[in-house]
């Protein structure tokens, strides 16, 4: 399977994450690439290539042009007002006071378009987000012209990005910036699988109202987990989106042959649906060792999670999401490749 990859999503080295009350260092860091990169050269997964840069407009057919401006500004903004740290959100448009106005200062502006604080806005943020997105448009553009499949290593993520947020490490949502361009590119229908543990509230949200793309994501039940205020069974799309979103909370400690069950209802929506081209939201932040998550995956299931989804025979993009047991998401993420591939 052809590998897209750049070095250079080792410029996002962000200094700190808000979490229990402490600035830690992010679990989402430069290291978990390189596992992932050296693992898949151990295993002959494939060719690795550099992505293309491919601009702007495929980000503007998802994102909201402010909240894009507010990307590429706002860590000069930070700068600017005198700020020590990176820039982390601490006040919300919330309940009692929803933000009907978009704030001039920096802060307000924050959280106006961050829907969660645990992620750091830093000097590199937008320039990596939009490398992350090259990279999951360079892996779209060889299974459209080919026909077969390819595995984008994204970094940093993009699943929780929703059309004007960012937050849980997510800045573009690159799968929804692929299955939109796959659209505009002449496709009629795509589905986005997300096996990542947490809910993929941007990518459910941005086509909640739409019927050309099918969204399922099979994640830690929101009462529990990480992002808490979407993700529940009874969303199912709206409009002519009604039926098109499809979520499955999982209770934490589920193990495999749970997990393994959802897939294959999962699956058999997803047939019914005859896309012409799958996405998977690939988190290994299933597995049983990861510092954030309550799933219970063991490396050897990511073999048959690949082998299950080569099932369907469809042209397959595998866009990479969370997985923080660094150590073991090269083995993790890499047998889902394998599995696939030797399906
Ligand atoms: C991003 B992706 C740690 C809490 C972390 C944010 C999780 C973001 C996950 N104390 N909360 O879906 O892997
Ligand atoms: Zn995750």
């Amino acid at each position: 399977m052809l590998i897209i990859h750049s070095d250079r999503t080792r410029q996002r080295r962000t200094q700190t994450e808000l979490s229990g009350g402490e600035l830690v260092s992010p679990f989402e860091c430069p290291e978990r690439v390189d596992y992932i990169i050296q693992r898949a050269r151990d295993a002959q997964l494939g060719d690795i290539r550099e992505p293309m840069e491919h601009g702007i407009d495929p980000v503007l057919a998802i994102h909201d042009r402010g909240y894009i401006d507010f990307l590429s500004t706002a860590w000069q903004h930070w700068k600017a007002d005198g700020h020590a740290g990176e820039a982390i959100a601490n006040i919300w448009p919330t309940r009692r006071m929803p933000g009907r106005h978009i704030p001039r200062n920096i802060e307000g502006r924050l959280g106006y378009y961050a829907l969660a604080g645990e992620t750091s806005l830093t000097a590199d943020s937008f320039e990596s987000a939009l490398l992350s997105k090259d990279i999951a448009l360079t892996a779209l553009d060889h299974v459209l012209d080919n026909g077969n499949s390819a595995f984008a290593l994204c970094r940093p993520p993009g699943h929780h990005a929703a059309v004007d947020q960012f937050g849980g490490y997510c800045f573009i949502n690159n799968v929804a910036v692929a299955a939109q361009r796959a659209l505009d590119k002449g496709h009629q229908r795509v589905a986005i699988l997300d096996v990542d543990f947490h809910h993929g509230n941007g990518t459910q949200d941005i086509f909640y109202a739409r019927n050309d793309v099918l969204t399922l994501s099979l994640h830690g039940d929101p009462m529990d987990e990480f992002p808490y205020f979407l993700g529940f069974a009874e969303e199912t799309g709206e409009g002519p989106g009604e039926g098109f979103n499809i979520n499955y909370p999982l209770p934490s400690g589920t193990d495999y042959t749970t997990w393994a069950k959802h897939l294959e209802l999962a699956k058999e929506r997803i047939s019914e649906f005859r896309p012409e081209l799958l996405i998977i939201a690939l988190g290994v932040d299933t597995f049983e060792n990861d510092p954030i998550s309550s799933f219970k995956l063991k490396s050897e299931d990511y073999l048959d999670v690949g082998h299950r989804i080569a099932a369907l025979g469809l042209p397959t993009l595998f866009v990479m999401e969370g997985g923080y047991a660094v150590e073991e998401i090269g083995i993790n993420a890499v047998n889902v490749l394998k599995g696939f591939s030797n399906a």
